[in-house]
């Protein structure tokens, strides 16, 4: 049954009889998060009209300003998958480092990057929640071809939760008149190619050549440039038009900004899901064993041709 009345919750009780590991367990963590999303959006539509707005004045693990906003979705989302009794641990970009469950109880690792793109807040531009699962293990930190479930929710006129747990990519619409996330996206497939690249080239200075040369020779060929500052709204619509994300390596950053379990394993999961590829350093971000919770590195993802139009430079 595929129509546009399936709710995520139909969803995920069909995958459970088609495709573990989704199972109850799991289940009832997706169903966590997406209730706390469908709060943060909720919260999301009325900035502006309630007092939300603004900084907490301090600042998180990444030394980046926390905005009211970010504290309030990371409360949420780690109170809430915490007393679920499925997750251990969550590990999320607000925090130093990761929060057990209190008896240590719960099969499941979440990692969260509560509301991506904070600095949009002000401004009324989109904003994005990126979650990634772990089965529970010896470790914390896991590669990330070990993820279970990996998904974002992107606030944009639309309200869209994209999924996958390993047998492709499923976007969900959150239908206001219900409170519903219902199937809308079956089976996302990215384009082979496109024509659209998302960088913030005002670092333009500081790429390394590689990055430099993939950009003159793509301009050339009238490449558009798209940039919000919100890896979720990039990524999401490089995924449905084609194209390359590039957040790398500079001489000022060799490190990269973004985060390797918080944004990085998770886009790089789902843009393979849905036919695409990503690359960090050179080699596939989804193979390598995180040395922290906080690390950062390069990270290029998109339409397969552009990717590896960019690796052959
Ligand atoms: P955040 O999760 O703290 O909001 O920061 C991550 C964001 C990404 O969404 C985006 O791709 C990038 O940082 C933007 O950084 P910059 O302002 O350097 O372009
Ligand atoms: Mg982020």
């Amino acid at each position: 049954m595929l129509n546009k009345s399936q709710t995520l919750t139909d969803f995920l009780l069909h995958e459970e009889i088609t495709s573990p590991p989704v199972n109850g367990s799991l289940t009832m963590v997706l169903l966590q998060i997406e209730n706390s999303v469908k709060i943060i959006g909720s919260h999301i539509k009325q900035s502006g009209l309630v007092d939300i707005l603004g900084k907490t004045g301090y600042k998180n693990a990444f030394n980046d300003e926390v905005q009211r906003f970010d504290d309030l979705s990371n409360t949420l989302l780690v109170t809430t998958l915490l007393s679920s009794g499925e997750v251990y641990a969550v590990a999320s970009e607000e925090l130093k480092e990761p929060i057990y469950s209190k008896n240590k109880g719960g099969d499941f690792i979440v990692c969260i990057d509560p509301l991506d793109g904070s600095s949009n807040v002000d401004c009324n531009a989109s904003l994005g929640t990126i979650f990634s699962i772990y089965k529970k293990g010896d470790n914390i930190l896991q590669k990330g071809n070990d993820q279970i479930a990996a998904g974002y929710v992107l606030y944009g006129p639309s309200i869209m939760f994209v999924l996958t747990t390993g047998k492709g990519v499923n976007g969900f619409t959150l239908d206001p008149s219900i409170g519903s996330f219902l199937l809308s996206h079956s089976n996302i497939i990215i384009p082979e190619k496109g024509s659209q690249y998302a960088i913030n080239e005002g670092y333009s200075s500081n790429f390394t050549n590689q990055t430099k040369k993939f950009l003159k020779s793509f301009k050339s060929n009238g490449a558009k440039l798209r940039y919000s500052g919100c890896m979720v709204s990039d990524v999401h619509r490089i995924l449905i038009q084609g194209g390359i994300f590039l957040y790398p390596a500079d001489n000022k950053n060799p490190n990269g900004k973004l985060r390797l379990l918080y944004e990085i394993n998770p886009m790089a999961f789902i843009i393979n899901q849905a036919g695409g590829l990503a690359v960090s350093d050179g080699i596939d971000p989804l193979t390598i064993l995180p040395n922290s919770v906080n690390q950062t590195m390069s990270i290029v993802l998109g339409s397969k041709d552009n990717v590896k139009i960019y690796k052959s430079f």
